[in-house]
C-alpha cells in the first residue's frame, strides 16, 4: 500500500471518544518503549506524527491515525512501565482493555516486542488475548538494528518456539534502518479496507 494521507485524528481517554464512524482498526500493541509509535512514524513516513520518548509511558490516550481516508492506525498506551503508580496502572490498564474488547472495527493487531528482550507475563496476556479473540496478527520485533544477522535468526526461532507461531507471522523491523517497513504496509493492504 502506498501512504497518502495520514492524519492524527484524536486522543482518546473513554469509549465516547473513539471516532463513530466505520473505518477498519489495526491495533499496535506492546510495552512501553517498545517502538510503537516510532513505527507509526516510519512506516507512514511522517517524522513527527506520533509522539515519541526515550522515557517510557509517552502515549497515555489511545491515539487513532487516520490513513488513506480507509483506516485507522491505532496506537495504545503501553504496558509493563513500571514506574507509574498503581492507580495509573489499573487505568492503563483499563484503557487498552475497554478498546480491545469494545472496539467492533478491530482487523487486525501489531504486537511489538524488542527483539533484544524475552516476553514477559503481559506479553503473554496480551498473545493469549489476540489468540482468544482469534483476531489475525502479527509480531514485530523491533530495534532490530541493536543485533547481528545471527542474533536475529536466533531471536525469530526463540519468539517462534515461545508464542507457538509460523516465522511467517513475524516481521523484523528497525525504524532506524527502515526494515520491515514494506511487510507492514502489505498489512495494511490486505487489512486496511479500500
Ligand atoms: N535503535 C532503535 N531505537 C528505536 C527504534 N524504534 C524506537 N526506538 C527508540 O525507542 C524509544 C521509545 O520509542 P517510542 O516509539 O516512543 O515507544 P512507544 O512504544 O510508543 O512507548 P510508549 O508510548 O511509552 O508506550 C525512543 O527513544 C525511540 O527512539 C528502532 O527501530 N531502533
Ligand atoms: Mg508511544
Amino acid at each position: 500500500m502506498k501512504i497518502k494521507t495520514a492524519e492524527f485524528i484524536t486522543s482518546a481517554f473513554n469509549i465516547e471518544q473513539y471516532p463513530k464512524d466505520d473505518f477498519p482498526h489495526i491495533v499496535i500493541v506492546g510495552r512501553s518503549n517498545v517502538g510503537k509509535s516510532t513505527l507509526i512514524n516510519t512506516v507512514l513516513n511522517k517524522k513527527n506524527l506520533a509522539k515519541t520518548s526515550s522515557k517510557p509511558g509517552k502515549t497515555r490516550g489511545i491515539n487513532f491515525y487516520l490513513v488513506n481516508n480507509s483506516f485507522y492506525l491505532v496506537d495504545l498506551p503501553g504496558y509493563g512501565y513500571a514506574k507509574v503508580s498503581k492507580e495509573m496502572k489499573k487505568q492503563w490498564a483499563y484503557n487498552i482493555e475497554t478498546f480491545l474488547n469494545t472496539s467492533k472495527n478491530l482487523r487486525y493487531g501489531l504486537f511489538l516486542i524488542d527483539i533484544r528482550r524475552t516476553p514477559d507475563k503481559d506479553d503473554f496476556l496480551m498473545i493469549d488475548w489476540f489468540k482468544q479473540k482469534e483476531l489475525p496478527y502479527t509480531v514485530i520485533l523491533t530495534k532490530a538494528d541493536k543485533l547481528n544477522k545471527s542474533e536475529i535468526a536466533q531471536a525469530v526461532e526463540n519468539i517462534c518456539k515461545t508464542f507457538n507461531i509460523p516465522q511467517e507471522q513475524v516481521i523484523v523491523f528497525s525504524s532506524l534502518k527502515k526494515m520491515g517497513v514494506s511487510q507492514v504496509l502489505t498489512i495494511f493492504e490486505k487489512y486496511g479496507g479500500k
